[in-house]
């Protein structure tokens, strides 16, 4: 197999690319990757140089991305603008690479008829009440709140419709928040540890209580490869390790757990059309694919998170002040 992985110098990307080149002995990948303020070529350090190649293009470019499906077994697309918060500063970079971008990526594997696996979010379907019963699942009407997961709707519904219109093989996945290594400091779980780490105080939006759904990365990695091997054709899963958590919960057990006063944290400007609540019902996966998800112990899946961050100072340390001044822009 030699697989074809956009975005592949990102958090989950990368993170996907070391699980498989781990988990299958006998697949190549091409990572094809923009290296945008988000894309590291340090996340791809130590790899085995025989068993990975680096493309550095644009998924925009028409050209570029035709090369690179051309002449690979199957594609997985994570490459995006991920930020909500930089989509409301400047939703245009959102809505050329996860609209236009994808588009480029539905053309070429429509034209070297590839399989594709798509990367997308839980947050295209809103949000729910705190106390609402219900999770999303894949029949959840779409309604997304933001420039990032509008566009990342818009690119669900390309997909679908190149399915559907002109038989292109594709699986859909939308996952819920993703935590782990290599995750950028503009993210919440690492802005909070790396805070600490430098001696300020965590900064909960608004009142802390919108809730987010956490997995681990890994996770995701495995119900990726789960739906890339045994997915039906035209069919979306959702993915999401049962993690509900509020933000004020996440941010009290990160100080607990580096050794700080819990309630050591502040209140900044809440982000605008902020979200309330996610949480996904990853039972079609569960039951069909037979997918179970690994890290169930959120507590020391963060504890090994924060080590990382602690451990790798030199990765975090270059995108930490603009990151922060971003925000210092914008009162958060
Ligand atoms: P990230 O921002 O860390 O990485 C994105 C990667 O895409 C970077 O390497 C960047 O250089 C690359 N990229 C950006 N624009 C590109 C372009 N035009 N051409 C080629 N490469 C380009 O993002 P992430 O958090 O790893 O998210 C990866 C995917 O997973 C995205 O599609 C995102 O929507 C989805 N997702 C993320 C989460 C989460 O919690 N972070 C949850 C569910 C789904
Ligand atoms: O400093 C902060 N303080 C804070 O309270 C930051 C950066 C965030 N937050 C809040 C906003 C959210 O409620 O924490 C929650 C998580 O924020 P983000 O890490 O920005 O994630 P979110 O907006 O939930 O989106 C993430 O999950 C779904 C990813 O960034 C998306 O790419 C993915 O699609």
């Amino acid at each position: 197999m030699k697989l074809l992985v956009t975005g592949g110098a990102g958090f989950i990307g990368s993170n996907f690319v070391r699980y498989v080149l781990r988990e299958r002995a006998d697949w190549h990948i091409d990572v094809f990757d923009a290296l945008s303020y988000a894309g590291n070529m340090a996340n791809l350090e130590g790899l085995d140089k025989n068993r990975f190649t680096f493309t550095h293009a644009d998924i925009c470019d028409e050209n570029a991305i035709n090369d690179a499906v051309s002449s690979c077994d199957a594609v997985v697309h994570f490459a995006a603008e991920s930020h909500n918060d930089n989509s409301l500063v400047s939703p245009w970079p959102f809505i050329n690479t996860n609209l236009v971008g994808t588009f480029r990526v539905l053309e070429a594997v429509r034209k070297y008829d590839k399989r594709l696996h798509h990367i997308s979010t839980d947050e295209v379907y809103g949000d729910l009440e705190l106390d609402d019963p219900a999770k999303f699942t894949p029949e959840t009407p779409y309604n997304p709140s933001s420039p990032y997961s509008s566009s990342k709707a818009g690119s669900d519904h390309l997909v679908r419709a190149w399915v559907r219109s002109f038989g292109v093989k594709a699986t859909i996945s939308n996952c819920s928040n993703n935590y782990g290594p290599f995750q950028h400091v503009e993210k919440f779980i690492p802005r909070q540890i790396t805070e600490i780490i430098e001696g300020r105080k965590p900064k909960l939006y608004g009142n802390g209580l919108n809730v987010r759904d956490w997995i681990h990365t890994e996770d995701h990695s495995s119900g990726v490869l789960a739906i890339l091997e045994k997915g039906v054709i035209g069919e979306t899963y959702l993915i999401g390790a049962s993690g509900e958590r509020s933000n004020k919960q996440v941010v009290e057990l990160i100080l607990e757990l580096m050794g700080k006063d819990p309630s050591n944290y502040e209140h900044v400007n809440d982000r605008p059309g902020h979200d309330l609540r996610y949480a996904i019902d990853a039972s079609k996966l569960v039951k069909e694919l037979g997918w179970h998800p690994k890290y169930t112990e959120f507590n020391s899946g963060l504890k090994d998170t924060i080590e990382w961050y602690r451990n790798n100072k030199s990765w975090w340390e270059p995108q930490k002040k603009y990151t922060e001044e971003k925000y210092r822009s914008v009162g958060r």
